[in-house]
């Protein structure tokens, strides 16, 4: 048994020292899992999009008639436009920068009256300075600090309030400096890559608003088949778990007991998602070496500290380019 096994890695071993294939990258949703030669750069753009509907607390879906608080969250959608570099300072160390801009929408509403309300948010998000160094052939150690750029202080139009603080989920960032953890593996078998990241936040201290954003893990893992030199389609699965809220937004005048978005123990979460992509390589003509790519995410299991609204779907649509 154990000498197959090692039979079967050895294979595996030789043919994974082969060079990377043109679609060899993770899917697009993956951050930071390669690294550039020294003095190679290269810059992305990707768009994530987010749909959530209905509300839910631990695995079951709850109607507007299910829970208590007055105020109903009925849908929301998120939408990041990320714009990223890598510069390789030596063959073994990439930096890497993001920066983003997001906006979010949310249709609230009041059960009483039955009158929905919406409202809206956009800014800068958190700005991300990242460092990935290759630990071996396969490993990435990801290093990194979210400075808070994103905007914590918006406001909105709800239930009759006009510039009222928006709850939790409506604000822009963490307003803390937090670290960023990673470790990466990846690998090629034959037309085969695979790989996975583990990721950690690391929120330090509360913000000037008085909280402190939950910590989140994830960790994720990807399979992608090179069917041509040009495309290459991926599956991957991601756990996802983060903390509820610590300390409180002092400028939230929205009770938690009339509104489940105002509260700190409505934040958490355990998620498992699945993503359906693919990587596109342009191998010839005046776009050459330009990369797209798209990735959709359907949840599998949702288990949410709720009630708190539930995820239908997301997309993410890139573009890569070494320069
Ligand atoms: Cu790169």
């Amino acid at each position: 048994m154990f000498k197959k096994i090692f039979t079967f890695l050895f294979l595996i071993s030789l043919i994974s020292t082969h060079a990377a294939k043109s679609t060899s990258h993770a899917p697009i949703g993956v951050m930071g899992d390669h690294v550039h030669k020294k003095g190679e750069a290269m810059l992305s753009f990707r768009v994530m999009h987010m749909e959530m509907s209905g509300m839910r607390a631990g695995t079951n879906s709850l109607k507007d008639s299910d829970y208590s608080q007055m105020m109903k969250p009925q849908e929301m959608s998120m939408r990041m436009y990320m714009l990223g570099g890598m510069y390789g300072v030596t063959d073994n160390l990439t930096l890497m920068p993001m920066l983003g801009f997001q906006s979010k929408e949310m249709k609230m509403k009041n059960g009483m009256t039955k009158v929905v309300s919406e409202m809206e948010s956009s800014s800068l998000s958190d700005i991300k300075l990242t460092g990935l160094y290759k630990l071996t052939e396969h490993f990435i150690f990801k290093l990194g600090i979210s400075i808070p750029t994103g905007s914590i202080e918006e406001t909105g139009t709800m239930n009759g309030m006009t510039n009222t603080r928006l709850p939790y989920p409506m604000q822009n960032g963490s307003g803390t400096y937090d670290s960023l953890w990673a470790m990466t593996y990846s690998a090629h078998a034959g037309q085969f890559n695979y790989g996975a990241q583990a990721d950690y936040i690391w929120r330090h201290d509360y913000n000037d608003q008085g909280y402190r954003l939950g910590n989140e893990f994830s960790f994720s893992s990807w399979l992608a088949y090179q069917v041509t030199n040009w495309w290459s389609p991926s599956l991957r699965a991601k756990y996802s778990w983060r903390n509820n809220i610590k300390g409180r937004d002092n400028n939230l005048t929205i009770m938690p007991t009339m509104n489940p978005a105002a509260s700190t123990q409505n934040q958490g979460r355990n998620v498992i998602d699945l993503y359906f992509g693919s990587n596109f390589m342009i191998t010839g003509g005046a776009l050459k070496g330009n990369r797209f790519a798209f990735e959709v995410g359907l949840p599998i299991v949702q288990n949410l500290h709720g009630p708190q609204m539930e995820t239908d779907y997301s997309v993410t649509l890139g573009w890569q380019k070494s320069l």
